[in-house]
């Protein structure tokens, strides 16, 4: 929970604690977050803030975070002034403490952060989502790489090193098979058989990013509809969130991300697998603004292999979700004990239509090259 205390730590124009409205944000598996704002303020865009408490059990290095983190929204404000508009609300702002830091440690050794809430945003997924909405999300996505493609990748470091190493993701995978520490593999033995059987896709990303085949870009790593915010008025994209994950890697991780969430007609959550498929018109929809916002900068192997990222990320997100089960559920927050099992198995419902369909899946994306 957070505190006053906490509150306080930073630089903000709070004006009176005592009128203080905080509301805790439910969504994402990992770091706490809160809306706080001064009801005295209300009406004006003066006394809102999101602060959220890093989750230090899987971001082991804080500091080395709230750096990139740093690097980054300075670097998207410089160029929201280079074309006339006004960071605070097309940005996110962070905040410093009363140290002059971008991060404050409170007393039991939290850490915490906080950011300018952005006036008048709301993130896309609340607004109705159609097919369009994947247009502007791929063309938003387009345009958070463009912006650091000039963006010195190698000043940032590598928050969760490995994030997307899909063939140490299957290593991973194979020893929490073999250790069995929850006890729980005989009871998904269909799925650690699927799983291992496409051992043969692990690399065709990773492989490729360390020899050179496919550049190295600043990326997102988390590029779900809800991490995109739009201005509430005329629905245009403001700006991704959730920069805990930006780190080097390779754009196929951003699109293929993207699409798994995306491209998906159920929650990632979806039990019942008569309900999960892959939607091809969610991935032309996010093609069309992907590749239309970003076929000036991406190679010809990148954009070769879009489809492919699509099954690789959902797969590797599929393979954590598994380890995770069998190691007992210690790194994705769950609801219930099989919580893990059904979104292994819903990522690989997912998995085996995009597999399915990789001719069509290319002949869509190469429309709009
Ligand atoms: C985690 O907490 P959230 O939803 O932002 C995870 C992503 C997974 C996602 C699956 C740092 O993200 O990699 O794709 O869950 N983030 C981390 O829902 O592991
Ligand atoms: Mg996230």
């Amino acid at each position: 929970m957070i505190t006053i205390d906490v509150i306080k730590s930073f630089r903000t124009d709070i004006e009176d604690y005592d009128s203080l409205e905080i509301t805790k944000i439910e969504s994402g598996h990992i770091n706490q977050t809160y809306e706080v704002r001064d009801k005295t303020l209300a009406g004006t865009f003066r006394g809102h803030y999101i602060f959220q408490r890093i989750n230090t059990n899987i971001f082991k290095d804080p500091v080395g975070l709230m750096n990139n983190i740093m690097l980054v929204t300075e670097f998207a404000a410089k160029t929201a002034v280079a074309a006339g508009k006004d960071p605070k609300t097309n940005t996110l702002t962070l905040m410093k403490s009363v140290q002059d830091k971008v991060y404050y440690v409170d007393g039991e050794g939290y850490y915490w952060r906080c950011y300018l809430f952005l006036p008048n945003s709301v993130n896309l997924d609340v607004v109705e989502v159609t097919p369009n909405t994947y247009v502007q999300a791929g063309g938003a996505l387009a345009d958070f790489q463009r912006m650091l493609a000039d963006f010195d990748a190698s000043k940032l470091c590598e928050v969760i090193p490995g994030f997307h190493d899909t063939r140490n993701r299957f290593k991973n995978l194979k020893k929490a098979i073999e250790e069995n520490r929850s006890g729980r593999a005989s009871q998904c033995e269909e799925e650690i058989k699927f799983a291992l059987s496409l051992e043969n896709i692990t690399g065709t990303v990773i492989d490729r990013l360390r020899d050179g085949r496919l550049p190295l870009r600043v990326t997102h790593n988390d590029t779900k509809l809800s991490n995109i915010m739009i201005d509430n008025d005329n629905h245009e994209v403001l700006c991704l969130i959730d920069l805990d994950t930006v780190m080097p890697g390779s754009a196929l991780y951003d699109f293929g991300d993207a699409l798994r969430a995306g491209g998906s007609s159920a929650a990632e959550d979806e039990a019942d697998l008569s309900k999960v498929k892959f939607l091809e018109l969610n991935f032309e929809k996010y093609c069309e603004g992907y590749i239309g916002g970003a076929r000036d900068f991406l190679t010809s192997e990148e954009l070769d292999l879009l489809p492919e990222a699509a099954a690789i990320l959902t797969y590797e997100c599929g393979i954590r979700f598994l380890s995770d089960f069998l190691d007992g559920d210690t790194y994705f927050s769950t609801k219930y004990p099989e919580h893990n099992l059904v979104r292994a198995r819903n990522q690989f419902k997912l998995v085996r239509d995009i597999l399915g369909n990789l001719d069509r899946l290319h002949a869509i994306a190469n429309k709009f090259r």
